[in-house]
């Protein structure tokens, strides 16, 4: 893979998001994130972006952590042409794969999207809206999004703020493609409090228990009709084959960065497709580096689900590329330039640096 790199450089960047979101393991008010530039002998480009967040709570990964694996080890043993040897680390590890992929298919002219098989120019589009203190500013949001267009809003809950907003939105909305998410907030013993949740006709219930506990959401998933959709516990391929035919969730929430990049996404794209398993591309926040790669993942066919890939001004007043749009009818169309099709803007990428680095062979 070190062909033709001369240096790779990080970026980090800080973009003010447009409205806090609270999710049951923390708040977010701005996106900070470690954007990868693989360099080529010519200059030419390659980017990728880390999904990790400002400190470990959606997973063990954070971006001071992934600064300096980067740094440290994946990006010199990458120069070197050796194998990294690094264990853990998925979302450090698939922003650079992201960002060598780049370079070497803009060097080919071919698509992102078509590389790894896709099939669609345009993907369906869901939000994913926080946890909020007032019922009546949930009900509000959920309304501007559907009237957007969006194809499904799913609900961040936590003890004490699940069944009640749930059912309000419910009410207020019968017919809409709902779903929540727990980020891991419940044990099997405290989860009888989300139970009344089954009879809300769900599209399915996101991470409820801890990510290590398989036997919990099988369990779960017995007690309840509504599918369970696994997002924090899909670390492989082959966790996803054992939570599959285990009967642990019926949908998995791909993402790039959990997973540790393309290669492992296609296996369990892949297998979930055999196994009749629906996917959706999940997202974390992601500018529009990271959001170019999630929208190219989510036009291959096993992804039949609407994904978390939301217009760029959902989240920010200026991102790093040009924005990302989502048509009326709920639909964001697919780029279909060379590699993640876009690039940062050189003034937006410069408002939003707060720190680089480079390292050379
Ligand atoms: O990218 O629109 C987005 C956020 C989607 O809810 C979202 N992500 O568990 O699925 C999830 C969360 C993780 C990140 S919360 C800041
Ligand atoms: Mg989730």
């Amino acid at each position: 893979m070190s062909a033709g790199l001369a240096a790779i450089e990080l970026v980090r960047v800080r973009l003010p998001l447009k409205r806090s979101f609270r999710t049951s393991f923390g708040t977010s008010t701005n996106k900070e994130c470690v954007l990868v530039r693989a360099i080529g002998a010519d200059d030419a480009e390659g980017w990728g972006e880390c999904t990790a967040m400002e400190a470990p709570r959606y997973s063990g990964e954070w971006n001071d952590g992934a600064w300096l694996v980067l740094r440290d080890h994946l990006i010199p043993a990458t120069l070197a042409g050796q194998p990294t040897g690094v264990r853990g680390h998925p979302m450090a590890a698939a922003a650079l794969e992201v960002a060598l992929t780049d370079l070497e298919l803009r060097a080919k002219g071919v698509s992102l999207a078509s590389h790894l098989g896709g099939v669609r120019d345009r993907v369906p589009c869901g939000v994913s809206l926080g946890i909020e203190e007032r019922i009546d500013d949930l009900l509000e949001l959920v309304k501007r999004f559907l009237d957007a267009g969006y194809r499904r809003v799913k609900l961040k809950i936590e003890p004490g703020h699940d069944v009640e907003p749930v059912s309000a939105v419910r009410a207020a909305f019968p017919e809409a493609p709902l779903s929540v998410d727990a980020n891991a907030a419940y044990t099997l013993e405290t989860s009888d409090a989300i139970l009344p949740l089954d009879d809300l006709a769900l599209e399915y219930i996101e991470q409820p228990l801890p990510e290590d506990d398989l036997l919990g959401h099988i369990e779960l998933q017995r007690r309840i009709a509504s599918p369970i959709c696994l997002d924090e516990t899909i670390t492989s391929a082959r966790v996803a084959r054992g939570a599959v035919e285990l009967g642990a969730c019926r949908i998995i929430n791909v993402k790039l960065g959990r997973v540790g990049g393309l290669t492992e996404a296609l296996r369990i794209h892949d297998l979930a497709r055999e196994a009749r398993v629906p996917l959706w591309v999940g997202g974390m926040l992601e500018t529009g580096i990271g959001r170019a790669a999630n929208v190219a993942l989510a036009s291959l066919p096993g992804f039949t689900l609407p994904g978390d890939t939301s217009a760029s001004d959902r989240y920010f007043e200026h991102d790093v590329t040009e924005p990302f749009v989502v048509d009326a009818d709920g639909m964001m169309a697919v780029p279909d330039g060379p590699g993640l099709g876009v690039v940062p803007v050189p003034d937006r990428l410069e408002a939003a640096v707060i720190d680089r680095v480079s390292v050379w062979p």
